[in-house]
């Protein structure tokens, strides 16, 4: 049928590369700007993919979600990004970016499910240390659902596994990766209650994770090392053309590396 030469289409520029990259090439870094004219691109693959996804008129779970997200700084962290997926039934194809994060340092990332699907503001450091720390944040962002890892398992049970998730030689990284969500997962991405953390603060600007409150998260690593740098929301467009569009240029231009094309 036509619907899967488009959707081969729609999904190829996320297909190309299955594994996480980071980005270094100021090629890479010109592109990004272009993610503001996403709403420019209407291809007519685009559309009629659109109106293929309502042909199958079998609910949220056969259909198409995408969901965009800004990210937001926390603990004055500096940090922020953003970024969109896909979601196709239980398979996400997820890309965004994150600047101004600590270098030479890993960062923790999640899908945060199960709660309101916001960010805390600085008043949710019930402990009064002047941190929000990741589990103070949990009554509006709720737990781990996916852990956003660089290779190998992507469930909670990864959600401090610090030897793969990004370690950016600067202050800035993309991450890019298609993966299997499980369905509580993909409900609160359909449900608008899917919350990207970024984690990995230097409030103390000693250029590591360092000090010595322990994490809340395991207290054989820093505070700093789990607390949320960044946060948002993943908003959605359930089979909306403004969202695909936007969703489908994020990720083409996360997508972008001329040195491999
Ligand atoms: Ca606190
Ligand atoms: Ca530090
Ligand atoms: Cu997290």
């Amino acid at each position: 049928m036509s619907n899967d030469l488009c959707k081969a289409d729609r999904f190829d520029p996320f297909r190309k590369e299955r594994t996480m990259t980071t980005f270094k090439t100021k090629a890479a870094r010109a592109a990004v700007p272009t993610i503001a004219l996403g709403l420019a691109l209407a291809s007519p693959a685009v559309a009629s993919a659109h109106g293929g996804d309502h042909g199958t008129g079998s609910g949220d779970e056969g259909g198409t979600t995408v969901a965009t997200v800004q990210l937001r700084q926390l603990n004055d962290s500096g940090a922020r990004g953003q970024g969109a997926l896909v979601l196709r039934g239980n398979q996400v194809d997820i890309a965004f970016r994150v600047r101004g994060v600590l270098a030479g340092a890993p960062h923790a990332q999640h899908i945060h499910i199960g709660a309101q699907g916001r960010c805390p503001s600085q008043s949710a450091d019930t402990s009064g240390d002047g941190i929000v720390n990741t589990t103070e944040g949990h009554p509006f962002y709720g737990h781990i659902g996916t852990s956003l890892t660089t290779s190998g398992d992507t469930s909670p049970a990864s959600g401090l596994a610090i030897d793969r998730f990004p370690t950016p030689d600067g202050s800035s990284y993309n991450y890019r990766r298609s993966i299997t969500v499980t369905a509580d997962v993909a409900s609160d991405i359909r449900n608008g209650k899917a919350v990207l953390v970024v984690h990995g603060i230097d409030p103390n600007g000693s250029g590591t994770y360092d000090g010595s409150a322990p994490s809340d998260l395991d207290p054989s690593l820093p505070l700093e090392a789990t607390s949320p740098a960044a946060c948002g929301p993943f908003r959605t467009s359930p089979g909306g053309p403004l969202g695909l569009d936007l969703g489908l240029d994020l990720g083409l231009d996360l997508g972008l590396n001329p040195g491999r094309r």
